[in-house]
């Protein structure tokens, strides 16, 4: 492979030595840890929590949440280990996003002083897992309506209701649950031993196998009064979480079309068909020059979106720019990929189907194409078209 064939645009350029440094060390990683694994984890559909704690001494969770042990890197830092991550598997850069950017940002941004010192550490560490209970079975797209109750009980709270797809639930330490009370939606921390939180697997799935995503119930689940996160009220609290994991799928979706394209690159190099390798061919060109065009644009997006991030102007809209663009480019890159690896693209020992079924999942959480599509046509009209 040429240079161009890897960094076309010479985007590297564009990153600083301790940016390329950081970026390396996480490629480092995933080449060790995660490539030689991911086909039987994701087979057997494992995820493999021995590697939280060594990503955790890596400072890949809350990768840019600062003090409490947390390594405090930039937006940029941060996008370019969810871009290595992903080209490894979109399982295990969805834990590094669950962990990070929903539960540790949602007790750093609302938590008390408490709070984060009690949490924050270990979780930095990896000694803990957390998860981030928002949405519910009737209620995903929309969580306004959601219907799990916390109301106050003597010193306390007590809650009740159901939430659906959540990360890592059945192995967290701590859930953030968001919940219907009085005063709004209010965020809690709820150890997950506590008497009436159950978390059961979504199973059999086929994306995200390398990843857990679970039913929760609460069933009188009684949390004390300092359960609640006292900076978050109304529905701005889980948003503002959601920005940051849709911030980091920007840049993740790219690595997962950049590692499809790599497979089909090299496998049409390799491949010969009608007595010469299929790279030679010119329908294969365009396919191979498409995927180009997309990843460098792509990247360029998350980059500026990033830039913007550090520099404290970037809108929660134009995360949905970055979120919708790059996770339907990718999903059309690892499709397209699968093709020029033919029938044996579509076995696990080449990447591109695994990416483009594990896209299926990251297409829809954090924000449908639709509710992103509907959030910047909000933007561009000023008229709100959800409903
Ligand atoms: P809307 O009236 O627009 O807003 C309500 C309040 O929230 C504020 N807000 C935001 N604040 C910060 N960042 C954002 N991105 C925000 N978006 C809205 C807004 O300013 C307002 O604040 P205030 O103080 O005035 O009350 O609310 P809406 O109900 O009309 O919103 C519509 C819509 C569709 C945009 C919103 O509901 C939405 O984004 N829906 C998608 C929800 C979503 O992404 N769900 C996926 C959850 S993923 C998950 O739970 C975990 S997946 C990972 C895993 O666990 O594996």
């Amino acid at each position: 492979m040429t240079d161009l064939a890897t960094d076309y645009l010479g985007l590297d350029a564009l990153l600083s030595a301790e940016e390329i440094a950081w970026r390396d060390t996480v490629r480092g990683f995933v080449r060790d840890r995660i490539r030689p694994n991911i086909i039987q984890w994701y087979e057997k559909a494992v995820f493999p929590a021995e590697i939280v704690p060594e990503m955790g001494r890596l400072g890949l969770l809350g990768t840019h949440v600062s003090g409490y042990g947390c390594p405090g890197r930039s937006a940029v830092e941060y996008g370019l280990a969810a871009l290595e991550l992903e080209a490894g598997d979109s399982g295990l850069r969805t834990f590094v996003s669950v962990q990070g950017s929903l539960v540790m940002s949602a007790i750093a941004k609302f938590g008390t002083e408490t709070q984060k010192q009690r949490w924050l550490p270990p979780m930095a560490a990896g000694e803990l897992i957390g998860c981030f209970g928002l949405t519910e079975p009737e209620a995903g797209s929309d969580p306004a309506s959601m219907t799990t109750m916390a109301r106050r009980d003597g010193d306390g709270w007590v809650i009740n209701g159901a939430k659906r797809w959540i990360g890592l639930a059945s192995i967290a330490d701590l859930a953030v649950i968001w919940a219907r009370t009085e005063d709004g939606i209010r965020g809690f921390l709820v150890p997950t031993d506590t008497p009436g939180f159950t978390a059961t697997p979504i199973e059999p799935k086929l994306a995200m196998r390398a990843s857990i995503q679970c039913d929760i119930t609460l069933a009188g689940v009684r949390v004390p009064a300092d359960a609640i996160l006292p900076g978050a009220a109304g529905l701005r609290g889980p948003f503002s979480c959601l920005n940051e994991a849709r911030y980091g799928i920007t840049w993740g979706a790219m690595g997962a079309a950049r590692d499809a394209y790599e497979a089909a690159l090299a496998y049409a190099l390799d491949r010969r068909q009608f007595g010469q390798p299929i790279a030679s061919f010119q329908l294969t060109q365009e396919k191979l020059v498409d995927m180009v065009l997309e990843i460098g644009k792509g990247l360029l997006v998350a980059l500026h979106i990033g830039r913007m991030k550090d520099a404290g102007t970037l809108l929660p809209e134009q995360i949905s720019f970055g979120k919708l663009n790059n996770v339907r480019e990718a999903i059309a890159i690892c499709r397209e990929a699968r093709t020029l690896l033919g029938g044996n693209g579509i076995t696990l020992d080449h990447s591109p189907l695994r990416h483009a079924n594990n896209l299926e999942s990251v297409r829809t959480y954090e924000g449908t194409d639709e509710v992103h599509t509907l959030i910047m046509g909000r933007a561009i009209t000023g008229i709100p078209a959800f409903s």
